[in-house]
């Protein structure tokens, strides 16, 4: 099977959006997630819609068996997997650091960084006997600059970007493309999350300007994916117009 991408958190936002995109370009696809019934409707759609074949994974990425059992058991047709986006993550809180709770901070310290460390070394295994590979690192403007309140979430992204780089470096040898994508604020519902079901300040977050949306992050995801085998982006800061830096924006 040619063309096998693996989305971590398909269930939402971007991870849905890249999935969506990539299956209309007729791409197989791995998606996983938590919740299981979203994550299976999901790919039957797709599936319906596209004529594409997919493979759902119920782990959270903070359980290292899990992940480990989930990839290393994958069916022999789909360990050819091209690309790897690891875009599972969240944020939770926004407090300053004295006030911040020690759960938030492990939850977004397992999730995004070592949830993201379990994964990609799952899939390795079956990148480096192909001799390519490309691995794609959703990050965040959060893992570029620190802003107000931004502690454990910050601290997590920086942790993206320092693993991206590394990555490139060890992984060089084995041909394997390394591009972190680091997005200023997009709807979705990360807000929602972050807020814990606070609609209201979810909301508010992205009143007065136009935010991205998560098709850009799969457009800029397919643009990146589809570069020719000897260019590589190794990095790239994405916000929309009316956002300058992480915490400068023009609101009207
Ligand atoms: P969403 O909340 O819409 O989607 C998050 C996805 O991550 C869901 O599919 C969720 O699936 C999955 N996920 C979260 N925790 C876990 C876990 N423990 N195990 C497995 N899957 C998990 O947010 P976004 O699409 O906006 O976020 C995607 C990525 O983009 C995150 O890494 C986020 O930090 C980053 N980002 C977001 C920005 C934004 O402004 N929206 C900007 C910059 C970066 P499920 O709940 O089913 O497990
Ligand atoms: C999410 C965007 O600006 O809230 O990574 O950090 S922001």
């Amino acid at each position: 099977m040619e063309k096998i991408i693996l989305i971590t958190g398909a269930t939402s936002g971007f991870g849905k959006a890249i999935a969506q995109l990539f299956a209309k370009n007729k791409w197989n696809l791995i998606l996983t997630g938590r919740r299981k019934e979203r994550l299976e409707q999901i790919s039957k759609e797709l599936e319906q819609k596209y004529s594409v074949k997919t493979l759902p994974l119920v782990f959270d990425v903070q359980d290292r068996n899990a992940v480990f059992t989930c990839i290393e058991n994958i069916p022999e047709e789909w360990k050819g997997i091209a690309v790897l986006v690891n875009n599972a993550g969240l944020a939770l809180g926004r407090e300053p650091f004295d006030k911040a709770d020690i759960d938030d901070w492990e939850t977004m310290l397992n999730t995004n960084v070592k949830g993201l460390m379990y994964v990609t070394k799952a899939v390795l295994p079956f990148m480096i006997p192909q001799q390519k590979g490309h691995i794609i690192n959703i990050g965040s403007i959060a893992g570029k600059e620190v802003y107000v309140n931004g502690n454990g979430y910050c601290a997590s992204k920086h942790a993206v970007d320092a693993l991206s780089k590394a990555m490139r470096i060890d992984l060089l040898p084995h041909k394997i493309k390394v591009t972190a994508i680091h997005p200023g604020a997009a709807e979705t519902e990360f807000s929602l999350v972050r807020f814990k079901g606070n609609e209201t300040t979810a909301k508010s977050v992205y009143e007065g300007y136009t935010p991205l949306y998560a098709e850009d992050i799969a457009n800029i995801t397919y643009y990146c994916a589809t570069l020719p085998a000897h260019v590589c982006i190794n990095e790239l800061i994405v916000t929309s117009t009316a956002q300058a830096n992480a915490s400068t924006f023009f609101k009207e």
